[in-house]
């Protein structure tokens, strides 16, 4: 059996490597050089627990390899990312690229699964119509089905066998070829459906967490107003057997859930009111957050800020949609100095310090904005010594406030 994962992010490599590692030979392709020569030599381009530990496995058992090119193989499969355009519709040219890629490696009874996250009807009526080019029935000689990744950041290995996995055929006979194919790595139920329901199941997963998030914001919005202590309030009502409120943040990030419900928007503008509503909500969130940092450090002349956290979330490295740049840029296009610290996140940022301490010096408010382990434990008396007036505005309550209070910080968060 051998596999060609096209495209090589945060799904498609993890999905080669465990291919590779429960003994199908695999073949991983991705269009930019530079991503393929450093697999090769078993460096990674992005950052996730335990996965440079599995290539260097899958490289050394040598079912692995990397190139610009697909390869003949028994199944393809489409990884690539899908983001949004400036009018919120998804941007498909990666997904077009890669299916008129593997097109001349297209044989009687292959199998081309389309992994990326795609508004409704998109294989049906943009990838098959690119498949066709093959000259194979759909269905009977070539066989296309849609598996959503539904797998977190940060504990993509585990949730990658573990999680339940939804797949959708164009036909029977492709969602059971599929099927199969994931039987070998997936340790969970794997459910068959048709493709329009697959495509819509993963951007309802999503749109379900957004919605959450922002009512979660929007009760923040309301602890400002009357005062009350917004996480105790939302963690109590968390003991309900019934309800869970999500917790509330300096907006959503990443990739995925800042995009997807968008694709849903698109393709019914008039019905998806609350989905568009929640969106908005938590699209508007970083701009809140910067007034509050204005309100906080406005008497200051020339305001200096130490954001902590550029990464769109905890722990991992991705700055995708993060809402700790757009609180970054707001507050840069008000005059304001911003220093910023993350210690997970690499590449050039103006002003970004490699200490916590450096990134105090002269500052006049730190804002937690990612919640990162890291930032639990560092020396805040140390970095409060470097600041010129200690405010602190954690954003994710991360921090004991009481006990920073003790060490001479003013504190701000939600609420009161
Ligand atoms: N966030 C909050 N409050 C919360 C939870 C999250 O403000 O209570 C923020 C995070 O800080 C982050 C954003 O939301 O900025 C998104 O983070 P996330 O952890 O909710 O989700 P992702 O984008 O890392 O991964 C999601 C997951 N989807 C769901 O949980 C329904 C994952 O399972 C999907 O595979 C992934 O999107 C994807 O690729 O679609």
């Amino acid at each position: 059996l051998k596999v060609c994962v096209v495209g090589l992010g945060y799904i498609g490599l993890p999905t080669a490597i465990i291919f590779a590692k429960h003994g199908v030979q695999v073949h991983g392709v991705d269009v930019n050089s530079t991503v393929v020569e450093a697999l090769n030599n078993g460096e990674l381009h992005l950052e996730e627990p335990g996965l440079k530990e599995a290539l260097h496995e899958a490289l050394t058992c040598g079912r692995l390899s990397f190139s610009t090119e697909p390869t003949l193989a028994d199944a393809f499969i489409i990884s690539v990312q899908t983001p949004a355009l400036a009018d919120h519709t998804a941007d498909l040219s990666f997904v077009k690229a890669a299916a008129a890629s593997i097109v001349p490696y297209l044989m009687r009874g292959s199998l081309v699964i389309v992994e990326s996250t795609v508004p409704p009807k998109t294989v049906e009526e943009v990838v098959i119509p690119i498949l066709l080019q093959s000259k194979l029935d759909i269905g009977n000689e070539l066989y296309v089905a849609h598996s959503p990744e539904r797998v977190i950041p940060g504990n993509i290995l585990v949730e990658m066998v573990t999680n339940t996995r939804i797949v959708g055929g164009i036909n029977d006979r492709s969602t059971e070829k599929a099927i199969e194919l994931y039987r070998s790595f997936v340790r969970a139920n794997i459910i068959g459906t048709d493709i329009r329901t697959a495509e819509m199941v993963k951007l309802m997963e999503n749109t379900y967490r957004d919605i959450n998030i922002a009512y979660a914001n929007e009760l923040a919005r309301i602890a400002e107003r009357i005062g009350f202590d917004i996480w105790e309030a939302i963690s109590l009502a968390n003991t309900h057997p019934r309800v869970h409120i999500q917790q509330p943040g300096p907006g959503v990030g990443g990739h995925c859930i800042a995009v997807d419900p968008w694709f849903i928007v698109s393709s019914a503008p008039e019905q998806a009111r609350l989905i568009a509503m929640a969106r908005t909500i938590n699209a508007e969130t970083p701009m809140h957050i910067a007034h509050r940092i204005e309100g906080i450090v406005g008497e200051q002349e020339k305001p200096v800020v130490t954001a902590f956290g550029l990464a769109y979330k905890g722990n991992i490295d991705d700055t995708r949609e993060s809402p700790s740049l757009s609180v970054i840029k707001i507050l840069k296009d008000k005059g304001f100095i911003i220093n910023i610290y993350d210690p997970h996140v690499e590449g050039d940022f103006q002003n970004k310090f490699n200490c916590p301490y450096d990134a105090a010096f002269g500052s006049d408010c730190i804002v937690i904005l990612t919640d990162h382990e890291v930032f639990k434990d560092m020396n805040y008396s140390k970095i409060k010594d470097q600041m010129r007036i200690p405010n602190l505005f954690d954003t994710r309550n991360i921090l004991d406030a009481a006990a920073m209070r003790e060490l001479g910080y003013r504190c701000f968060g939600f609420g009161p």
